[in-house]
């Protein structure tokens, strides 16, 4: 008989799941969304300017060619159309229960017992949560944020209703989410201050329109897509990531980013406050053309003093300033080291899984916990990446999975070995030597502890390799 699987959330990791689970022709799964609709941070981050970095026929399903993209880059909307497309296509959204929060899974011994907010129980034999690392913003600790009399929301909440037209806004943050929106804030506000803690490194985002001659190439050359989507791939893993391992192209990524900066900011006095003094990629490296530009306006001020105090009537500094605004926008990330929260995961012998996870989360491959059979992650810890697309990792994942499918389906409860765990801990500890975020800098990839529990250290097609082996050695079973 098919496991009867739960898949909690219903973005890019979850449908992914349930697309590959549907073709094989398993339908005994069920998948928990407490969002109205499909789309996971792809629904929440509908600020304006949001889009992807990452090109769009590489930030797709590899199964799922498409022909509607319009640009290089997608924007928000078109990524959330290619879901809903990919949805209705495979026929998984009649298995998506929507507003339907899941607050705890409990192993009962030979099955999961999966309850939601409302307080519906129901049992699985397997979990697979996809979350994801970037779903609960990160709103900071600043004394007097409660006393502020304006408006001020997170931009993974963004207030559509709020129109900046004419107003005084500040925005705290300028990682990756900032870049994007500040441009559309500077555009509108009379005037914007940027507090800015730490610069990040920036290099251009060549984006632009498919002309029509291309789109129709796209839809009608057989293989173009698939070889466009290899070039791309093999472009970000051969230049990009051996920056991120401190191999031969570190200079080449700092001479690019210092020479954007150069190109895009005239004035040297703003140059120095936008110039990072960490290696590129030690924090995530913001991909974008337009942020910029932004700053140079002459409605916008970038502010580095330390923020000490929110006032009512706005953000006060070090220098004893106080920056009057009527909003604030908080660019602040997100709980990316928190993974799972705010469910309880309870597994065999009464395991709790943040319990286990006090000093920071770990998984083997970022999918399988001792103590916690038959619970797979979905872009878990260390799977993160800062050079190649996460849909990539994600496809290696939901193929892991679906091959243990059938060894638990005939040997029972599977559970990666304590042996295997402590390797795969060792192995990733000695590869994260290497990598330039340990360099120096905080960053959304690291606990308070600084230890780093999001990003991969290896190649992707490493990572490809390790998760396409069977499984049978690494788990036991029953
Ligand atoms: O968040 P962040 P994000 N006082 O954590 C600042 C992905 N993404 O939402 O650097 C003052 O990067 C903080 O300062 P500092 C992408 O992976 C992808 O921008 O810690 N400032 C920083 O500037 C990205 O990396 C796309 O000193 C405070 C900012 O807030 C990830 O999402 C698009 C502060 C937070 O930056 C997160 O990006 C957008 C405080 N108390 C995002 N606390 C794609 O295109 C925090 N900050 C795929």
């Amino acid at each position: 008989m098919a496991p009867r699987v739960a898949i909690i959330g219903a973005g890019f990791g979850g449908l992914c799941m349930a697309i590959r689970l549907q073709r094989e022709g398993i339908t005994s799964y069920t998948v928990f969304e407490k969002g109205a609709t499909v789309g996971g941070t792809w629904r929440d981050n509908s600020y304006p300017g949001a889009a992807c970095d990452i090109p769009s026929h590489l930030y797709s399903y590899s199964f799922e060619r498409y022909t509607s993209w319009t640009r290089r880059y997608p924007a928000q909307s078109e990524i959330l159309g290619y879901l809903e497309h990919c949805a209705d296509k495979y026929d998984v959204r009649r298995k998506i229960r929507f507003n339907t929060e899941v607050a705890t899974a409990t192993f009962t011994g030979t099955a999961w017992r999966v309850t939601t907010r409302d307080g519906a129980a129901e049992d699985f034999d397997v979990v697979v949560a996809a979350v994801g690392q970037l779903n609960r913003p990160h709103l900071p600790d600043i004394p007097g944020m409660s006393t502020f009399e304006g408006v001020a929301f997170h931009s993974a909440r963004w207030n559509h209703d709020h129109d900046l037209t004419g107003r005084d806004v500040a925005v705290i943050g300028t990682g990756s989410s900032a870049a994007q929106f500040i441009p559309e804030v500077a555009k509108r506000a009379r005037a914007l201050k940027v507090f800015q803690r730490t610069p990040n490194w920036v290099i251009p985002k060549p984006d632009a329109e498919f002309g029509p001659l291309a789109r129709k190439a796209f839809r009608y050359v057989p293989g173009l897509q698939r070889a466009y989507r290899e070039w791309i791939y093999r472009y970000a893993e051969n230049t990009l990531y051996p920056a991120l391992a401190r191999g031969w192209s570190t200079d080449l990524l700092r001479r690019r980013a210092l020479a954007h900066l150069h190109d895009q900011v005239k004035d040297p006095e703003l140059r120095a406050k936008l110039t990072p003094d960490y290696p590129p990629g030690c924090k995530r490296v913001v991909i974008d053309s337009r942020f910029y530009p932004a700053l140079t306006r002459p409605n916008v001020e970038v502010v580095t003093e330390k923020i000490t105090r929110i006032a009512p009537q706005g953000i006060e500094t070090a220098d004893g300033r106080l920056h009057e605004v009527g909003t604030i926008v908080y660019g602040t990330g997100f709980r990316s080291t928190e993974f799972l929260v705010p469910m309880k995961i309870t597994g065999r012998g009464g395991a709790d899984l943040h319990e286990q996870w006090r000093d920071g989360a770990e998984a083997y491959l970022g999918i399988s916990v001792p103590n916690f059979p038959n619970l797979f992650l979905l872009y878990g810890p260390n799977t993160n990446l800062g050079h190649n697309s996460i849909i990539f990792m994600i496809e290696c994942q939901v193929a892991h999975i679906m091959n243990c499918l059938p060894y638990l389906a005939a040997r029972g409860p599977m559970e990666v070995r304590p042996e295997t765990m402590a390797a795969w801990t060792r192995q990733l500890n000695r590869a994260m030597e290497r990598m330039v975020w340990g360099a120096g800098c905080q960053s959304w990839y690291k606990t308070a502890g600084g230890r780093i529990t999001n990003n991969w250290p290896g190649p992707t097609t490493l990572y490809r390799r390790l998760t396409a082996r069977p499984p049978a050695r690494a788990y036991r079973f029953g």
